[in-house]
């Protein structure tokens, strides 16, 4: 089968597209995996075999529900529906199915046929089913999804706090190709002097060796600005718009239209496909990274996906508030901890000029097999391949918080293997992991030392004695060892909203003020230092994890509620990043 392409699915002239999201049919499975196929579920509606409950898509399906064994389920769960084919996609073209996350290992038959399968959630994945499907009739497209974490998965079972939501969690598109059709784009782009430099890669498919590529660059007032016929090629543009952080410049975000025709031998056109980049280059040092030539102070978040009902569930809503609630605080950046988040997040990201640390699902890893090795690659190939055309994208961050590495012998060879292979894939940005031990031998195959560390919490929990002092001691120490730049990726309070104690309490409004200021101190030295170039409260807002002793109703380290309404810290962080940010 022709598993596709990486690029976003957009209708284009030559291009059509349908969404399948909606209100699907849903039924978890017997605790035996093999249940539903074994009495052939796939191969018929699944109302057909047995009760189903409606189940909206996207979404996480753990919080619609109304029983505590649905939330909780851990298993193989079932979804369907039927759907159509415009007739007018039989005319020589290609028809893809495609899925931009489903939690976490999915198989996919469309009319009782396997057409795909796909382990790890957050990524998307697509099939060709231009051969399966029926143009007389509907079609009963059938997905059985797996959230069983074992210790080869990514994540690994039991490594993390936050809740295992699952289910078909981003859009489910259908669309439509010509034979002949753009496959992939790379784009990649540098500055010298005045002069945007666009070196682009694109690739297409569909059997036909009398093609040509003709790539055309608009600008935001859709005038060409450049063009070349080749498929491969170099784009000097002059006087080039740069892409800046937000408050960085008084045009953040500024993105050109990158489009890209196949042309055939008689001059018909072929396929069109078009995507917005930003024209930017970024280096590092011992010290800093720089964006155009600048240093880089990062003013930013650990998020999630995450919100009442819809779990992980691709939500524009929630996102749209979302980067109004990081722009009205004045942050420039964010960690799409511990996963990669909905491609459309990275575009709004690119419009709004805020920068991401684009972080793959390995969390808090252990036990370092070659199995695990494989998945931990394959999930950053396939985050690298959809994500790296974004101009918001300024690093990788390929794990958080990897476990044992002060003393397992397996994690050097593990993580350099892993650090190559983000090198092999793209040498033009960053790499950094989020480390917790200040054992940890891995610094040095970093460019960028992240570190989380909960002074005043999980370190001498209700004091704030010696959170500036610690916190200076140790970004010190990592540029130290390491001679690298430092950043600080996690750091908080769990911090219940409306609730207040003078003098300062664990879990209050007001803890979580004091908790912050002592950082703010520690910062305060640490950014004349040269080496410290960020600061990443933990969390943008509060979030859903599983049952424990720690956990009031969930992590409660957000400045915003779970409804995204500001505690006292979000107004506290508020002040500072927006003083951060006059300096820049
Ligand atoms: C961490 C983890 C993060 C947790 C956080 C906490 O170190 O990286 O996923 O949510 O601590 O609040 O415990």
């Amino acid at each position: 089968k022709n598993t596709g392409s990486s690029l976003y699915p957009r209708a284009t002239e030559t291009r059509d597209l349908r969404t399948l999201d909606g209100i699907w049919n849903f039924r978890r499975s017997p605790p035996n995996p093999l249940f539903g196929y074994l009495n052939g579920w796939q191969e018929q509606d699944l109302y057909k075999t047995g009760p189903v409950i409606p189940m909206p898509v996207p979404s996480s399906f753990n919080d619609v529900g109304v029983d505590a064994s649905l939330r909780d389920h851990l298993g193989v769960v079932w979804y369907d529906r039927r759907f159509f084919v415009p007739r007018g996609w039989a005319d020589n073209q290609r028809i893809w199915l495609r899925f931009s996350s489903v939690h976490y290992n999915a198989k996919v038959f469309i009319n009782g046929e396997e057409v795909v399968s796909h382990e790890i959630g957050h990524l998307p994945f697509e099939v060709e089913v231009t051969d399966c499907v029926s143009f007389n009739t509907s079609n009963l497209l059938t997905v059985v999804i797996d959230n069983t974490l074992t210790r080869n998965t990514i994540p690994q079972e039991n490594g993390f706090d936050f809740f295992n939501y699952a289910g078909i969690h981003r859009p489910v598109y259908l669309y439509s190709t010509p034979q002949v059709y753009v496959e992939d784009i790379i784009t990649q782009t540098d500055v010298q002097g005045y002069t945007g430099l666009v070196t682009y890669n694109v690739s297409y498919k569909g059997g036909r060796s009398d093609v040509d590529c003709l790539v055309e660059l608009f600008d935001k007032n859709e005038s060409k600005v450049g063009s070349l016929q080749a498929c491969t090629g170099v784009l000097d543009i002059a006087n080039a718009n740069l892409w800046w952080p937000y408050l960085m410049h008084s045009n953040p975000g500024y993105l050109y239209t990158f489009k890209v025709s196949l042309i055939g031998s008689d001059g018909g056109l072929l396929d069109t496909y078009s995507e917005k980049i930003g024209i930017r280059v970024l280096n590092w040092t011992t010290k800093s990274v720089y964006l155009n030539g600048r240093p880089l102070y990062l003013r930013g978040f650990g998020m999630h996906e995450d919100s009442d009902l819809r779990g992980k569930g691709w939500d524009p809503v929630l996102w749209v508030k979302n980067f109004n609630l990081i722009k009205w605080v004045g942050a420039n950046a964010f960690r799409t901890s511990h996963y990669p988040y909905a491609e459309e997040i990275y575009q709004m990201a690119d419009e709004e000029g805020i920068m991401i640390i684009g972080e793959c699902p390995s969390v808090n890893a252990f036990l370092y097999t070659e199995e695990l090795l494989k998945k931990h690659k394959q999930s950053l190939t396939e985050m690298i391949r959809r994500d790296r055309n974004h101009p918001s994208v300024i690093m990788w961050s390929v794990a958080n918080e990897p476990q044992q590495c002060g003393s397992n012998k397996n994690c050097d060879p593990y993580y350099s293997q892993i650090v190559s292979h983000v090198k092999d894939l793209d040498r033009s940005r960053a790499v950094t992991f989020a480390l917790s031990d200040p054992h940890d031998t891995i610094g040095k195959f970093m460019d960028v030392i992240s570190f989380n560390r909960y002074n005043g919490w999980y370190a001498e929990i209700g004091s704030l004695a010696h959170i500036t002092q610690r916190v200076k001691n140790e970004s010190t120490q990592w540029h130290l060892r390491y001679n690298k730049p430092v950043l600080m990726s996690e750091y908080g309070a769990d911090t219940i909203a409306g609730m207040h104690n003078q003098p300062e309490f664990v879990f209050s409004e007001d803890y979580q003020v004091a908790l912050m200021s002592e950082h703010f101190r520690a910062f305060d030295t640490l950014r004349h230092e040269g080496f410290f170039m960020g600061e990443f409260i933990w969390n943008f807002a509060d979030f859903a994890t599983k049952q424990g002793l720690t956990r009031v109703g969930g992590n409660k380290k957000g400045i915003f509620t779970r409804q995204r309404q500001p505690k006292a810290g979000a107004h506290h962080l508020r002040a500072r990043y927006l003083a951060l940010a006059a300096a820049d």
